[in-house]
């Protein structure tokens, strides 16, 4: 099947489907879009046909854009089941989508790169109040994360096995160092990230072995 997937390198949506694809063992082609650039090429004509939200990722199944990283992420599970990044049991994968989107709707989309933008441009905000609403809304998510890994968690995000969940995780907690969010009291969520951290699936993906990774 031919893939093709619009990422940015720094981009946690992009690199979430990035360790799915590779922990599926699937090839796909690297289409680089900058998020910065001349105003981000998000936003450009061209782009917005692709995904009309002006975000990465889109994956291209045969031609067919696909948009929403957990939408891309459920389509991979359904049409490429194993390795399996979600378990078994209708609990489980409840278990494992509830973490997921603690970080996909609780998370990420309020500290997201157009909102900084918009907080700056309408609201006044400066360099050091948008890096601070960032930090403490990543706080606060990866906060009720790491309580609800207390109880289901295990070697990684959900038990024993790796899982969408994971995918989110890793991602997230990169965003977290660049805004300064003290990680001491979500030590256990940083010793499942270092068990992640050297799986091959979770090494091709990082943002600094993209083709467009600016380091
Ligand atoms: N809910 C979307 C969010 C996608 C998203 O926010 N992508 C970010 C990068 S992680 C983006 O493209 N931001 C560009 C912008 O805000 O202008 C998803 O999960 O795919």
């Amino acid at each position: 099947m031919e893939l093709e997937l619009y990422s940015y390198w720094r981009s946690s949506c992009s690199w979430r489907v990035r360790i799915a694809l590779s922990y599926k063992g699937l090839d796909f082609h690297y289409a680089p879009i900058h998020l910065v650039r001349d105003g981000g090429e998000q936003h450009s004509g061209e782009y917005r046909l692709r995904n009309p939200m002006e975000e990465v990722p889109v994956l291209y199944v045969q031609g067919q854009a696909l948009s929403q990283s957990t939408a891309i992420l459920e389509y991979l599970e359904e049409v490429y089941p194993e390795p399996a990044l979600l378990p078994n049991s209708a609990m489980e994968r409840a278990r494992v989508r509830q973490l997921s989107q603690i970080i996909n709707s609780g998370t990420q989309p309020i500290q997201n790169l157009g909102v900084m933008q918009k907080l700056a441009k309408d609201c006044g905000l400066d360099k050091a109040a948008t890096q601070k609403w960032s930090k403490d809304w990543i706080s606060r998510g990866l906060g009720a994360f790491a309580q609800a890994v207390a109880s289901f968690g295990g070697r990684y995000s959900y038990g024993d096995e790796v899982s969408l969940a994971d995918c989110c995780l890793v991602p997230q907690l990169y965003n977290a160092r660049r805004f300064g969010v003290d990680l001491a009291p979500l030590a256990e969520l940083v010793a499942i990230e270092s068990r992640l951290s050297s799986l091959p699936a979770f090494v091709a993906a990082h943002p600094d072995a993209q083709p467009d990774a600016q380091l």
